[in-house]
Order: C-alpha cells, then structure tokens, then sequence
C-alpha cells in the first residue's frame, strides 16, 4: 500500500517489514565502531540518540549543526552504508516515484520512551533535488508535519514498525518532528524506537 500525504511525500506502510531483522544487525554493527550520541547543542542535550552511517554523518555541537566525514566521538571516518540498506532505501525512492536516488548518508535516530524531536527543517543537506528517505523500526511514534513555515496547519500520523516516508518535491522542506514515542506493551527490556533517515548530501566538510 502507499498513501499520498502532501505533494511529494509517499508513506509506505510496512514496507521494511520484512528487512526489520538485516537492519537491527546493520544498526548493532554500526553501534560498535560509532556508538549512538546525545548531542549537546545550543538548545542542550538532545533526548534522541544519534549515530550515522555512509560518507558523512549529522553532527551537532556548540557550534550548530553540519556534515561531517569523521565521527567527532572517536575520529574515525564514519562506517561504511551496509549495502542492503542504501538498496532498500533506493527500492523505496523509486516505489515513490524517485529513480535515480543516490543516498551518501544515512541518519540512525534512537529514541526511547519519552524521546523527542522539536520541530524542525532538514536543511543541512545543501541539496534541494533529492528525496529523504525515513525507515521507523520499533516503537510507534507521533510524527507531525506541516508545511513550509513553522506555523503552517500539522497533520499527525503514528509511524510504525517498519514503515518508510519518502519526502520529496514540495515536502523535502516542510516542518516536522516527534512529538512523543509511546511504551507499548513489550516482553523485553530495551524498548526502543529508531529511525533511519537516507539522505544526499552536498558539502560535506
Ligand atoms: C524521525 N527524523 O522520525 C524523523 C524522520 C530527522 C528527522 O526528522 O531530521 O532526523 S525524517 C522525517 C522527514 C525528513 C525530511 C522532511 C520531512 C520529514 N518533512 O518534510 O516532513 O526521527
Ligand atoms: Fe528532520
């Protein structure tokens, strides 16, 4: 199934579901050679966890927030995009009508119950073109989105287990953010949400 929510943006339920396995690995993998991060910012220390995959990651200091080809916690180039995640992330764009994605990094958000994301626009990409592709695993979680200025009206949609957004055209700049991550019922400790964002990028530094 796809669901157009704005002009540009195609929401694909469930269509990770069946890689939800290869990408708890991917991220586990990921975690021992750039572990997840609460960035301190300006605005203090983010509830989500970060870490990054591909030719660059998102960083974020005193000095703002930018693309770096090292991971300022251990100064290493950041691991490499495991390649069944930039072909799932490519197969997704091209479902939603983008051929030619060319994804150079992928975001990896943690959140744990009680998380946010305050609203906001993804910016720092220096690049207009291409879509941002976003795969949620684990706890569901209330996304807003809006449009081009902060104010402007906000759907919410709850974003599950498996399920990708690809926001391109008029929505690859639209203001949005997790208002909250729930705790659902689970059997195990560790409860998590993550999500994945697959990005192209322009001046990295
Ligand atoms: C998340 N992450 O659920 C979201 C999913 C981020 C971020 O917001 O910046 O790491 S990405 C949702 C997104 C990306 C680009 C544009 C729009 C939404 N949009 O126009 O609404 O952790
Ligand atoms: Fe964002």
């Amino acid at each position: 199934p796809r669901t157009v929510l704005a002009e540009g943006a195609v929401w694909l339920p469930g269509y990770a579901l069946s890689q939800t396995h290869t990408l708890h690995n991917a991220i586990a993998e990921i975690h021992k050679q750039a572990p997840f991060r609460h960035f301190q910012t300006r605005m203090g220390r983010m509830s989500v966890a970060m870490t990054s995959c591909g030719k660059c990651g998102w960083v974020a200091d005193m000095a703002g927030y930018r693309y770096a080809l090292s991971d300022p916690g251990t100064g290493n180039s950041w691991p490499a995009m495991p390649d069944a995640l930039r072909h799932l992330a490519v197969q997704a764009a091209m479902e939603a009508g983008y051929a030619n994605f060319q994804p150079v990094s992928c975001l990896i958000n943690r959140y744990a119950p009680g998380a946010k994301m305050g609203l906001h626009q993804d910016r720092d990409e220096g690049e207009t073109e291409a879509p941002v592709v976003s795969v949620s695993l684990g706890l569901p979680a209330r996304f807003s989105f809006g449009g081009l200025t902060r104010s402007a009206p906000k759907r919410v949609i709850e974003l599950l287990d498996g399920d990708v957004v690809v926001w391109g055209g008029p929505s690859r700049f639209a203001w949005h953010g997790v208002s909250s991550v729930r705790e659902t019922f689970h059997p195990q400790t560790g409860a998590m949400r993550y999500n994945l964002t697959f990005r192209a990028i322009n001046g990295s530094r």
